[in-house]
């Protein structure tokens, strides 16, 4: 199977660690959705990163899909996601917020980036501003009420966690400090510090 799609996305990054801890092992090819557009498009017309091309030719799109199909070829005794209710409950709140907090440095990025600087529309820059905020404010609160294990096998949610940590500090480092998340700034330290983070690098 093929991992189509360049790690300095959130979505590829947390694709190919999944994959890694559940074992299995995936090709990655380094496709741009922006330089690579015309190449992107002859494997997956929709140009979405992450793309999984599997042995047979399928493809499928969307990181939480990859992820569920991964998931159930490595079977249950891999799963990266808790059994018991409550904590599943706990795991999937936090991945709802951290994929919000992906999505929304995604749309700052290409605002800032993609949109020429005299049609940018301020308001809607202000809404995302504060919807990223409010993501990284729950998961600060989150933590603090239930710390992430650094202990053990990380799993899901965690992986999920500093990815978007990682992410958005690198592409809009303006609207996120250490200091103001900083049980989210610790459990990232620890996860980029772990095998299979230091062997998938966002740049
Ligand atoms: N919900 C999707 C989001 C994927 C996504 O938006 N990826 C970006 C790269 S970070 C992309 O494909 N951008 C190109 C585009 O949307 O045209 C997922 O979880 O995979």
């Amino acid at each position: 199977m093929k991992l189509i799609g360049m790690l300095d996305s959130p979505y590829v990054r947390r694709v190919a660690i999944s994959a890694k801890r559940l074992g299995i092992v995936l090709e990655h090819e380094s496709v741009s959705v922006f330089r690579h557009f015309e190449h992107f498009q002859q494997i997956n017309p929709v140009v979405k990163a992450p793309t999984l091309v599997l042995d047979g030719g399928e493809v499928l799109m969307d990181s939480t899909l990859i992820i569920d199909y991964l998931e159930a070829l490595a079977g249950p005794d891999r799963s990266l996601m808790p059994a018991d209710l409550e904590q599943r409950l706990r795991s999937l709140r936090l991945i709802g917020l951290a994929l919000a907090a992906s999505e929304k440095s995604v749309q700052l990025y290409y605002e800032r980036n993609l949109r020429p600087a005299q049609i940018q529309y301020e308001p809607w820059v202000e809404r995302v501003e504060g919807q990223l905020a409010a993501a990284y404010s729950a998961l600060e609160r989150a933590l603090e009420k239930h710390p992430l294990k650094t202990d053990g096998a990380i799993e899901q949610a965690g992986i999920t966690l500093a990815v978007a940590w990682s992410f958005t500090r690198y592409v809009v480092p303006d609207q996120v400090a250490d200091v103001q998340f900083p049980r989210i700034a610790a459990f990232t330290a620890y996860a980029e510090g772990l095998t299979d983070f230091l062997s998938t690098p966002m740049d």
